[in-house]
């Protein structure tokens, strides 16, 4: 079972393995997971069945209840045992899995006993590397579980599960068939030497072009990854005492800003987390944009708009009871046809009457009283729609970490080259190279062809157990 060329798999990967699997010292039932070529034997020499009768003689996949037994026989614990013989496991070998009471000196009993009963003790993330080297997954499925695991929003938690199907591996699957397809053509080339060249050349530009265009959209992809897993970016920002802070803290729902009447009070960025509606959220206050020779507010402003830069949505403030600067417009305007999609203008301080009309009308603005409290509703259903809307454009496949845009990024430049050769009708033995050098990084995706370090290296960010 074991893909002992590519991989250089040693028997060590055999061995039976042990290890509790769900959180020590939380909840009431603990499972505990052992697997590899003796995990029956082992599991039989620690159990005492109700019926009697031993595990290894009974058919796979089964449920048993039972005793656990350390090795003199004693009991630990009343259980149940999983029976699943290979290959049709999460490793693809032998498991067996004991769903015990959660209490620490059992846990360390049962595993006590299998280390006595010839287990030993599993490495991080050993299982999945298991499912990976018996070809139960490929790589970037095994990189899939760790972030379903991980998952900090309800949307990264759907992206992952779709990528654990196996959505981004299709992908990668079918870019390989294509450039299969590509290669053959080019060697196909070398026997029709004296043909018109140019149906050839044709269809591998075509192919090639196609999956460059495959590799700029899914490198697109790694930005939308690192949103989905650390949320929602949601700048503040605006003249010097519109009501950003205010505003900040009513969305916060705690006074975390200072808020004061003297212009300048923000001076740096202020950055506070929300989790809302399976979402985790950033809010940043931020400096007020003006002109000032205040060096530390000068900075601040500075922070401002790279907070522009960085954020997802941007609520622009202003204040709504008194006429605007010139210069203060200007500012807005700037800001608006730079991020036109991003900012929601939020016009502050509708408490105080006056007979200023709406100013910049074109766009999108919600009024609010941070005083009073009016309209903040308001925001927050529009912001539940906008963050909607931004995980819709999140399709999977995507990218899940950088090893996966590292190696996408080696099979663009290696197809780049193809493009020149075929415009420059040079030679089908250069073009083949460059196809089969492509194809090795379509292979090192899915971890067809990747060494044993970088698989170690993998697996090691794992947490025990998985
Ligand atoms: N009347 C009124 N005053 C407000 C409102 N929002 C903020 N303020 C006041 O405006 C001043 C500046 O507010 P602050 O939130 O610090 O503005 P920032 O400089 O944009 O962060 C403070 O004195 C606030 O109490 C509002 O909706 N109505
Ligand atoms: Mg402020």
């Amino acid at each position: 079972m074991i893909n002992k060329e590519l991989t250089g798999v040693q028997c060590h990967d055999q061995e039976t393995i042990i290890s509790l699997c769900t959180p020590s010292g939380s909840g009431a039932i603990a499972l505990l997971r052992i697997s590899g070529i003796d995990a029956i034997n082992i599991a039989t020499k620690i159990s005492k069945l109700a019926s009697l009768k031993k595990l290894t003689d009974l058919p796979s996949h089964t449920i048993h209840y039972g005793l656990v037994v350390d090795s003199f026989g004693q009991k630990i614990d009343n259980v149940l045992f999983l029976l699943m013989r290979g290959p049709k496991t999460f490793t693809g070998q032998n498991t067996v899995e004991i769903t015990a009471h959660n209490n620490p000196f059992i846990i360390n009993n049962i595993i006590e006993s299998a280390l006595q009963a010839g287990a030993r003790l599993a490495q991080k993330g050993e299982f999945s590397k298991r499912a990976f080297l018996n070809k139960k997954i490929d790589l970037a499925q095994a990189e899939a579980i760790k972030e379903v695991i991980h998952a900090q929003s309800e949307a990264a938690l759907k992206a992952s599960l779709s990528q654990l199907d196996g959505s981004l591996s299709n992908e990668i699957q079918k870019i390989e068939t294509d450039l299969l397809k590509a290669l053959s053509f080019s060697e196909a080339s070398f026997e029709f030497i004296e043909d018109d060249q140019t149906e050839f050349d044709t269809q591998i530009s075509a192919i090639v072009n196609k999956t460059l265009k495959k590799i700029t959209h899914l490198k697109k992809t790694f930005h939308n990854q690192k949103q989905i897993k650390e949320g929602v970016r949601i700048a503040l920002l605006g003249s010097v005492n519109a009501g950003k802070s205010s505003l900040f803290n009513e969305l916060l729902k705690q006074k975390r800003a200072i808020v004061t009447n003297i212009p300048g009070t923000t001076r740096d960025v202020i950055e506070s987390g929300i989790y809302q509606n399976g979402t985790h959220i950033t809010l940043i206050d931020t400096a007020g944009l003006r002109q000032t020779n205040d060096i530390i507010e000068q900075e601040g402003i500075f922070k401002s708009g790279l907070e522009a830069t960085k954020a997802d949505i941007i609520f622009l403030v202003y204040d709504g009871s008194k006429p605007m600067l010139s210069s203060e417009e200007k500012i807005y305007k700037k800001l608006i046809s730079k991020y036109p999609n991003k900012i929601i203008l939020i016009k502050n301080k509708t408490d105080i009457e006056n007979k200023i009309s709406d100013r910049f009308s074109k766009h999108k603005t919600i009024s609010v009283s941070c005083k009073n409290k009016n309209g903040i509703k308001k925001i927050e259903l529009l912001l539940q729609k906008r963050i909607k809307k931004l995980f819709e454009k999140f399709d999977s496949p995507f990218l899940l970490n950088q090893r996966q845009y590292n190696t996408l990024i080696s099979l663009e430049q290696k197809l780049q080259p193809v493009m020149q050769l075929l415009q420059e009708n040079v030679a089908y033995e250069l073009v083949s190279f460059h196809l089969k050098e492509s194809l090795l990084c379509t292979s090192e995706f899915s971890g067809k062809t990747i060494n044993e370090k970088a698989i170690d290296d993998i697996f090691k960010t794992f947490c025990v157990g998985k």
